[in-house]
């Protein structure tokens, strides 16, 4: 297995093939925004999936990215502070919602710990914490206890009142809607599990909709406010580098929407 890189190390080589790429093809390309998204793996992990759209587009996905190892919910915990290591303090990780910095040793259960957020909330479609979607690190964070609990299992969208840590994000009775800065996060997360699980396992089909108070089915809402999200907070380094991680170190597969986060609208 290839070791793990960061952006910082692989954007230029994937810059750089673009640029060859595009000056073969079509120099006018050069300045387009579609080359910012050409990453190096186009060649490799997604040469299935260049050139589609719609439900091609996501079938290809789903048979490239079911391709991974599971890890426990225990090794969970080792692996979120690798993943969600604070840049500047390698002793911390980022709560998710909350925006905080908090000690790597503080992961528990108690007033003041740290926990791992379920961002595909467990009771959708019943997923649980064995061997799976409970277990995959492309949607679990460190959260908050007590935030992780306010958060729940509510569908994300628009509104509500502040609270406690809460870092900027919003609750009201029927959603929750992140901080800003992690908005697209949420929003690429959730839909790497709509791809991911197609019920083709042992696991629910979980499929986006545009609702809130889905229940238990295994259904996420709200999807045109995920739409909106993940083009108002494109991936930025964290993002991109706990992807490269989970890739290189953990699962060997990788959310597609934060390499190529213009296949939400090729796909919804
Ligand atoms: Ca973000
Ligand atoms: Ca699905």
């Amino acid at each position: 297995m290839p070791a793990p890189r960061t952006p910082r190390r692989w954007k230029p080589v994937a810059l750089a093939t673009a640029a060859v790429l595009v000056g073969l093809m079509t120099p006018a390309l050069t300045a387009s925004p579609a080359a910012a998204t050409t990453t190096a793996y186009d060649s490799t992990y997604y040469k299935d999936a260049i050139g589609k759209s719609g439900t091609a587009l996501k079938s290809s996905l789903h048979t490239i990215i079911k391709n991974q190892r599971t890890i426990s919910y225990s090794a969970v915990w080792e692996a979120l502070k690798v993943t969600d290591q604070d840049p500047n303090n390698s002793g911390n990780v980022i709560l998710l919602y909350s925006g905080i910095s908090r000690s790597k040793s503080l992961n528990g259960g108690n007033v003041g710990n740290w926990n791992r957020e379920h961002v595909w909330a467990q009771s959708h479609g019943s997923i649980g914490t064995s061997n799976g979607p409970g277990t995959d690190l492309h949607h679990l964070r460190p959260e908050d206890v007590q935030v992780n609990s306010i958060r729940g299992n509510l569908d994300f969208d628009l509104g509500g009142s502040s609270f406690t840590n809460s870092g900027g994000s919003l609750v009201d009775a029927d959603s929750f809607q992140p901080r800003s800065a992690v908005r697209g996060d949420v929003a690429r997360m959730i839909l790497y599990m709509t791809v991911r699980y197609e019920g083709d396992d042992a696991w629910a089909d979980l499929e986006p909709n545009d609702r809130v108070n889905n229940g238990s089915n295994p259904l996420h809402g709200r999807l045109s406010v995920l739409k909106a999200w993940n083009e108002q907070d494109p991936p930025d380094a964290f993002e991109e580098r706990r992807n490269e991680l989970i890739h290189g170190t953990y699962q060997g597969n990788r959310n597609p929407f934060i390499d190529h986060p213009e296949w939400v609208e090729a796909i919804w």
